[in-house]
């Protein structure tokens, strides 16, 4: 393994300033953060959590298979502590940190004597507590409230919060483990695990990083504890309503997975788990079983945009190649996830074959999950629509919305990577890190119009001359970069693993350029799609393009994309916030011609027709109307 550790920087310590990124910033914290604040609050999830509301309304259990959202509210809450952290770390606002202080109190005054602290078992489910973890996503939602408490504290420096979630830790730590006496339990839905080690980065407890261990090691092991659980509920494992523990990646242990299996998003948190004590603890097999996973899903798995788990039925995985495009569910959060687990990989193996794939996820199947306002949402990312898949306010499990607003809102966190004699740049993103490298404080100032243009110049200020390494992304897109130090042409030959390393003694005012020349490219899909045979997408740099009815006169369905068809970028600075939109001469089936015939021996007659498209990000946002991201090619 390499024994570079690029940590992510704080997001106190990356200020970002970038055309395209401040934007969606800004629209985080002005809408996404107090719309989802509003929302949850109508909902009553805020309710839930007030000790001082005594007599709590029943909630029924709405949803599938007996389950519901309303188990999991208090992740919702943890989320949006986590997304009000992120936004107050760049301007502190004293209204909305009443708002989560008030929160905090409630969730303070509503833990248990022993440090216990769910809503769901304190109110609805009282003396179920830890009888059904698989189904009952109690250590997720202790997961996602240890991460809100991290962020907040990291951003406003109060810890009481932190204090809370320690106590719970604490409480969990009792609970759970190999000791006597104690159950070898871990959760249905992952994400503790990767939220104890950012809690160990912030309090430095060692027993935070084993306890995270712990659950990685013990899922899937036999005798098998979803098992003993359902028998000790007096319920047969065997009418498990998902039949197989894949659903949970908990079907066999984890060095022993091969296959990108079940629920998309647990996946995604679970990897990113993985990665994460394979970081902390050096350990080769945990990052081998990552790796084999890593590359059963790029080969086999994943939509062209980065959204990923193609069933509605296991909000999951399903075959090999099995990628349809209008029916896709390529849930929001499980593309997050993908940047999630991406961005550890990049940790401990700086390989660009993740940092391309969590650019590709980011830019695409995650940001395409919230309108350019930051107020409406997506669920599902579908690659085709025929114009009834609306952005919404609001669902009954609103797990996405502050999934992709904490991702936003804590961006430089995945830019960057800080090693102690080495940075790596993974995303190209105008920003302003601050760190220390080889000891000295150094302040990177980066500038870019990306993802429009490809031209980037990081300017590099030691404090002092001081040597370290600088490591440069070089996307897999880009076919002729071409980097300068202060003018110096450097030789791009030998790159290792797609990232330049330029190690010298740097001083203040050198200055890099990188520059990555986007082209517009034709993609092909393995001819195991079945879905995208015969068909092309358009990508220019990191983003992935569609055509949407409103921008083009034929319906889309029946346009084809000649082969040697030209591809015209144009950035129209009205158009979406600003986009380089592609246009082309294409050719559409003359759809409105009628012989009167369903079938007919000749196919029907072409014309000429002007083919336009968008980032797909952006869709959704005008006149609702078909999609498509494949177009048919000659
Ligand atoms: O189960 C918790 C969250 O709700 C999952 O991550 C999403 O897929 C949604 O089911
Ligand atoms: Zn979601």
């Amino acid at each position: 393994m390499n024994q570079m550790n690029f940590r992510a920087p704080s997001v106190a310590d990356v200020r970002i300033v970038d055309d395209f990124w401040s934007p969606r910033q800004v629209a985080t914290r002005m809408a996404t953060v107090p719309v989802f604040y509003e929302r949850c609050r109508e909902a009553g999830i805020l309710d839930h959590i007030d000790p001082d509301i005594a007599v709590k309304p029943r909630l029924a259990l709405n949803g599938v298979h007996g389950q519901t959202a309303q188990r999991f509210w208090d992740s919702d809450v943890g989320k949006l502590v986590e997304m009000a952290g992120y936004v107050l770390v760049g301007a502190r606002d004293p209204e909305l940190e009443a708002k989560i202080d008030a929160l905090v109190d409630k969730l303070g005054r509503m833990q248990q004597p022993d440090g216990y602290l769910n809503s769901w078992f304190t109110y609805q489910e009282k003396g179920k507590r830890w009888t059904n973890l698989r189904d009952d996503h109690e250590l997720y939602s202790a997961g996602h409230l240890i991460e809100g408490a991290v962020a907040y504290f990291e951003a406003t420096g109060k810890r009481k919060l932190l204090d809370i979630m320690c106590r719970y830790v604490d409480h969990i730590a009792t609970v759970f483990g190999t000791g006597p006496g104690q159950k070898r339990g871990y959760c249905g839905h992952e994400e503790i695990e990767l939220a104890l080690v950012r809690l160990y980065h912030v309090t430095g407890k060692r027993k935070h990083l084993e306890l995270a261990r712990y659950f990685i090691d013990e899922r899937g092991r036999q005798p098998h504890y979803f098992d003993e659980e359902a028998r000790a509920r007096d319920v047969d494992p065997a009418k498990y309503y998902f039949g197989s523990y894949e659903y949970g990646q908990a079907h066999i242990p984890v060095r022993e997975q091969n296959k990108v299996v079940g629920h998309a998003v647990r996946a995604m948190y679970l990897y990113s788990g993985m990665a994460d004590i394979a970081a902390e603890y050096g350990d080769l097999s945990l990052k081998a079983a990552c790796d084999r996973l890593w590359d059963d899903l790029m080969r086999k798995r994943l939509y062209v945009t980065g959204g990923l788990g193609p069933s509605a039925r296991n909000e999951g995985f399903t075959s090999d190649y099995d990628l349809p495009n209008e029916t896709a569910y390529a849930e929001t959060c499980a593309a997050v996830g993908l940047v999630f687990w991406a961005n550890r990989m990049l940790r401990i193996d700086l390989d660009r074959r993740y940092g391309d794939a969590m650019e590709v996820a980011l830019f695409n199947g995650a940001l395409g999950g919230v309108s350019l306002d930051g107020s409406l949402f997506y669920y599902e990312n579908p690659l085709a629509s025929r114009g009834a898949h609306l952005r919404w306010k609001w669902h009954r499990c609103p797990c996405c919305p502050p999934n992709i607003g904490r991702l936003i809102a804590s961006l430089g966190r995945y830019a960057y990577g800080v090693a102690a004699d080495a940075l790596a740049v993974h995303l190209y993103v105008g920003s302003d890190l601050r760190c220390t490298l080889s000891g000295t404080n150094v302040r990177i100032a980066q500038q870019t119009r990306y993802p429009w243009d490809g031209a980037v110049s990081i300017e590099v200020e030691p404090e002092t001359p001081t040597s370290f390494g600088l490591h440069l992304r070089i996307p897999g897109w880009c076919k002729a970069p071409s980097l300068r130090v202060n003018g110096q042409q450097i030789d791009l030959g030998s790159v290792e693993k797609g990232y330049v390393r330029i190690e010298r003694e740097w001083k203040k005012g050198d200055r890099v350029e990188l520059d990555l020349p986007m082209i517009v490219e034709r993609i092909h899909a393995h001819p195991d799609i079945r879905e995208d045979a015969g068909r092309v997408a358009l990508k220019r740099g990191p983003l992935v393009y569609c055509a949407e009815a409103c921008d083009n006169a034929q319906p889309v369905y029946a346009m084809t994309l000649p082969a040697d068809a030209s591809l015209a970028p144009n950035f129209d600075a009205q158009l979406l916030g600003g986009v380089v939109t592609l246009r082309a001469e294409a050719m559409a089936d003359a759809v409105g011609e009628a012989s009167g015939s369903l079938y007919r021996f000749a196919p029907p007659p072409r014309q000429k027709a002007e083919l336009r498209a968008i980032p797909y990000y952006a869709w959704g946002h005008r006149a609702p109307g078909a999609m498509q991201v494949w177009l048919r090619g000659d």
